[in-house]
């Protein structure tokens, strides 16, 4: 299967829905009026794209059509389509990996996909050459570094990984020590979601990070949130959280094989103006996809 059509298969559930109500929308499209962009409106809060943004790129159109004088149903769709993608290109949407080693550490909370977002990524890192390492920074139960090393198997990776109850940020040093001495390419740090509130896991992160800053002053670092796509505007409320305390730079939707709410990665790209990078449509190692906002929407609507 092509890419493209990877993409399109992984949203079939966001696409049908969105093709059935956008599609009788432009289909009875007779002009528009107040009662199209009403139904418009309503049609994207129902896909997910949330409240506000479905509003703010209504309200776009509006101008849109209006300043270039748009009339027929195809070209008002193509404007529709633009706007999407310019509401999601709020930055680079490659993760930045320039040094040797360079680092991702992965946050969210518990079930989203951390784990499995890793070993996806650990082997399309290796696809592209990289040495990559695995840093089982989830120590709460042994079964979590278990289910990474699977992945490290699978993807072939190496990792490092400690006695359960273990310090995640003791982890993550022994990881960076031991890329350095190994000439890695990438170092991926799995993380707990399950610390139980705010302070907490503020600290838990900061102490993780300091060590990174510290033992990696000069390197590429990048902080990727995942968040389950399944989730709808919640997991965006848990995005605001993380991005407050986190330094999040990038953000992987998970689960949008198992949505018709896929309208949520625009909602999560406008709301924190922070690039969706991976998007995540299946259990397998390749049903991770490098996220380009053109293809999205084209697979959308
Ligand atoms: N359908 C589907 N399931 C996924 C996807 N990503 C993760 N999962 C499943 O979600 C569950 C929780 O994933 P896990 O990586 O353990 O979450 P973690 O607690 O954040 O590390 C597992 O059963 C995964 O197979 C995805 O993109 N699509
Ligand atoms: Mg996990």
């Amino acid at each position: 299967m092509g890419f493209f059509d990877k993409i399109k298969n992984g949203l079939k559930k966001t696409r049908n829905a969105m093709a059935a109500t956008l599609g009788s929308l432009f289909d009875s499209f007779t002009g528009a009026n107040e009662d199209f962009y009403e139904e418009l409106e309503e049609t994207m809060i129902l896909a997910d794209l949330g409240v506000d943004t479905s509003c703010k790129a209504v309200e776009l159109l509006r101008m849109k059509v209006k300043e270039e004088k748009l009339r027929g149903a195809e070209d008002i769709r193509n404007a529709l389509k633009d706007i999407l993608v310019d509401m999601l290109n709020v930055g680079d949407t490659k993760l930045k990996l320039g040094t040797k080693p360079s680092i991702v550490l992965v946050i969210g909370v518990n079930g989203v996909g951390k784990t499995t977002t890793i070993g996806k990524l650990a082997h399309a890192l290796k696809g592209e050459g990289k040495k990559v390492l695995l840093c089982a920074g989830d120590t709460f139960r042994a079964a979590a570094a278990d289910q990474l090393e699977i992945w490290a198997g699978r993807a072939d990776a190496q990792i490092i990984r400690q006695h359960e109850g273990a310090d995640p940020a003791a982890v993550v040093f022994d990881g960076i020590s031991a890329a350095k001495a190994r000439g890695t390419d990438v170092i991926l740090c799995d993380t707990a979601g399950r610390l139980h509130n705010k302070a907490n896991l503020m600290n838990e992160l900061n102490k993780i990070s300091r060590i990174i800053d510290r033992e990696l002053p000069d390197a590429d670092k990048e902080v990727l949130l995942v968040l389950d796509g399944t989730t709808g505007q919640n997991g965006l409320l848990q995005a605001k959280q993380f991005k407050e305390i986190a330094g999040v730079t990038a953000i992987a939707l998970t689960k949008l094989d198992g949505t018709a709410k896929g309208g949520i990665v625009i909602s999560v790209a406008d709301a924190l103006q922070i690039p969706v990078k991976y998007i995540g449509v299946g259990e397998q190692m390749d049903d991770l996809m490098p996220f380009d906002a053109k293809s999205f929407v084209d697979a959308l609507i």
